[in-house]
């Protein structure tokens, strides 16, 4: 068994929530926040049999779009600790970014 660990954005969630449960693949989601932009995203932990781990993302690929995102970092002006000025840069953000790790056991109770 594999444990995929999916982080996506927000607007992709139903789409590919949907997609899992049409193919009878279990996640769990869990509401995350990305370090960078400090933006609210979801993280899907998805456990399944080997067998199964293209299926499931060949499901996250065609679930998650690439986005870009403004992002306006606040940045000094000057010397002047007190005054700061926003320079809006563009991210491209996702589709997702996966991470998949064997499950050396799995129990239910
Ligand atoms: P964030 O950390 O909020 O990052 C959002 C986007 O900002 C990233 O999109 C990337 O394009 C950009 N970015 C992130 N760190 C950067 C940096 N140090 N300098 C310049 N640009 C940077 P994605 O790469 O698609 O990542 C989307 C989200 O996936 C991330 O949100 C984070 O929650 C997660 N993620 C990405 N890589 C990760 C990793 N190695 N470990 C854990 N989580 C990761």
């Amino acid at each position: 068994m594999q444990l995929i660990f999916a982080v996506v954005q927000d607007k992709d969630v139903v789409r590919l929530s949907e997609r899992l449960v049409k193919a009878g693949i279990r996640a769990t989601k869990l509401a995350s926040t990305g370090g960078f932009l400090r933006a609210g995203n979801t993280t899907f932990m998805i456990g399944v049999d080997d067998s199964r781990v293209e299926e499931a993302l060949e499901h996250i690929k065609q679930s998650c779009r690439s986005r870009d995102q403004l992002v306006t970092p606040l940045t000094p002006l000057g010397n002047q600790v007190e005054s700061f000025v926003s320079y809006p840069v563009s991210v491209q953000v996702g589709g997702a970014t996966v991470f998949i790790v064997k499950v050396d056991r799995f129990e239910q109770f």
